[in-house]
């Protein structure tokens, strides 16, 4: 389960609909071309919190089908309706997801216990191994050492998508969890985090730059860090623009200049005007092969 996943974009139509065969291109980009380890479905980048879950669905059945057993597959199931995290849980694991992922329970002001008993009532109706998905700036819930320690006693938590800028609390995890899996969230610190010796990482611009990240983590990995750095200088000057012209949307723009139908972002996020393709275009022109 160690290495570089994409975070999966998906390709939506005018409607709003999965495009299928959009789908099916930029998983096979991100396999064949970006050569990632991995795939992460219906998390943050796959606009999973904009769709139904008969569209979540529809996503997890068309990866799988489109990737088979070619990299790891994790389906990121988590909802504020623990029905549907259930129900979507025990779904990809049918289709033999090798890991589910639960991004922690936001909105309503959760305390510990209730997210503590959140994945463990999840995790008993499943049997599959889940990665818990830490995002404080989007959700608000920022867990210590002492509350990942809590959720990591069960068993089937096998580790955390660990996507905030606190180094301090990744050492801390990383010494005191050795057998858990750690992932990275932020493509921009991949580096710093390989440093600290995660086991891998998980990234929206992974599906266009999947071939330097991967890069960077095992040069890390190697002690190889001059080198190392000089990818990440470069990776960085690529997100910096993308996130100047906005994120999701730019990267299904480069996806388009290889000929890959992503399609557009759901609403209420909006398109590109023609400036804003433009750009996208050269940024894919200047980083992608
Ligand atoms: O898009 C976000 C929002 N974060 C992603 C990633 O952590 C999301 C990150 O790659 C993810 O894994 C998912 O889709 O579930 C950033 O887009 C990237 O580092 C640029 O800032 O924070």
């Amino acid at each position: 389960m160690k290495g570089i996943y994409s975070a999966l974009m998906c390709s939506f139509d005018e409607n709003g609909q999965v495009n299928e065969k959009g789908l099916r291109e930029i998983v096979r980009h991100n396999i064949d071309v970006s050569g990632v380890d991995g795939l992460y479905v219906n998390g943050s980048t796959g606009e999973n919190f904009l769709i139904s879950a008969e569209q979540k669905k529809q996503i997890f059945e068309i990866v799988k089908d489109e990737a088979g057993d070619s990299v790891k597959l994790i389906g990121q199931i988590g909802a504020l309706n623990i029905d549907e995290a259930i129900d979507l849980a025990k779904f990809a694991t049918n289709l033999n997801y090798d890991a589910i992922s639960a991004v922690t329970p936001f909105y309503y002001k959760f305390d510990f216990e209730e997210i503590k008993d959140y994945y463990n009532t999840i995790l008993a109706n499943v049997d599959n191994d889940l990665i818990i998905y830490s995002i404080p700036a989007l959700t608000g819930v920022n867990m210590n050492l002492e509350q990942f320690g809590e959720l990591f006693e069960n068993e089937k938590v096998i580790g955390v998508k660990f996507t905030a800028p606190d180094f301090f609390l990744l050492e801390r995890l990383r010494h005191a969890f050795p057998d858990k899996l750690i992932y990275s969230g932020f493509d921009e610190m991949l580096l710093p985090a390989s440093v600290f010796n995660i086991d891998g990482a998980i990234g929206s611009t992974f599906n266009v730059n999947g071939q330097r990240a991967k890069q960077i983590f095992e040069l890390a990995q190697k002690g190889q860090i001059e080198e190392a750095r000089e990818i990440q200088k470069e990776t960085n000057d690529m997100i910096a623009a993308i996130l100047n012209n906005g994120l999701y949307q730019t990267i299904k723009e480069m996806l388009k200049v290889k000929g890959v139908h992503a399609g557009i972002c759901r609403k209420p996020m909006k398109s590109l005007g023609k400036e804003g393709i433009a750009q996208a275009e050269q940024i894919a022109e200047k980083y992608m092969n």
